[in-house]
């Protein structure tokens, strides 16, 4: 079991796709194990981003990620990081598959609504950042329907 770190991004928020986006995880299979909502502070998105810090996208892609409430998320499951970088599609949503969360609803590199952990390391560094509280540990009954 792995738990990944989701975000949905100020684009997402602003356009209504909240609700969508939530719905298309839950159906996956996976297991909503942390939810909130928050404006992010400029501290928290640069620590999100601090491997990008020194490329010349990244001041506006500060701006933006701070600009209004993201909804941030956990989820786990099964190769849960990778399922979820599945579900979001590449990085530019002209370039991303329909039936992609990016390939359906993005036009864009940089406004690409959705965030999720690429690996073990950054899953587990980018949860403690967002979530310091912890996650939620519950037994969903219904996953017995998901695994065999
Ligand atoms: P990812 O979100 O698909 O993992 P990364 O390459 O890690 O993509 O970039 C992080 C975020 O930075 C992207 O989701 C996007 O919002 C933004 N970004 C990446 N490349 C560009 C760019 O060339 N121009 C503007 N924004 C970019
Ligand atoms: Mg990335």
């Amino acid at each position: 079991m792995e738990t990944t770190y989701v975000m949905v991004k100020p684009d997402g928020v602003q356009r209504g796709l909240v609700g969508e986006i939530i719905g298309r995880f839950e159906q996956k299979g996976l297991k909503l194990v942390g939810l909130k909502a928050m404006v992010p502070s400029e501290e928290i998105a640069r620590a999100h981003y601090a491997v990008h810090s020194e490329r010349p996208f990244f001041p506006g892609l500060i701006k933006f990620v701070t600009s209004g409430p993201v909804v941030c998320m956990a989820w786990a499951g099964r190769d849960a990081i990778s399922v979820a970088r599945n579900l979001i599609g590449p990085t530019n949503g002209r370039e991303a598959a329909p039936g992609t969360i990016r390939g359906d609803y993005g036009m864009d590199i940089g406004y690409n609504m959705i965030h999720g952990s690429d690996a073990p390391e950054t899953a587990e560094f980018e949860l403690g950042l967002w979530f310091p509280e912890g996650v939620m540990d519950w037994n969903q009954t219904i996953s017995q329907w998901f695994y065999e």
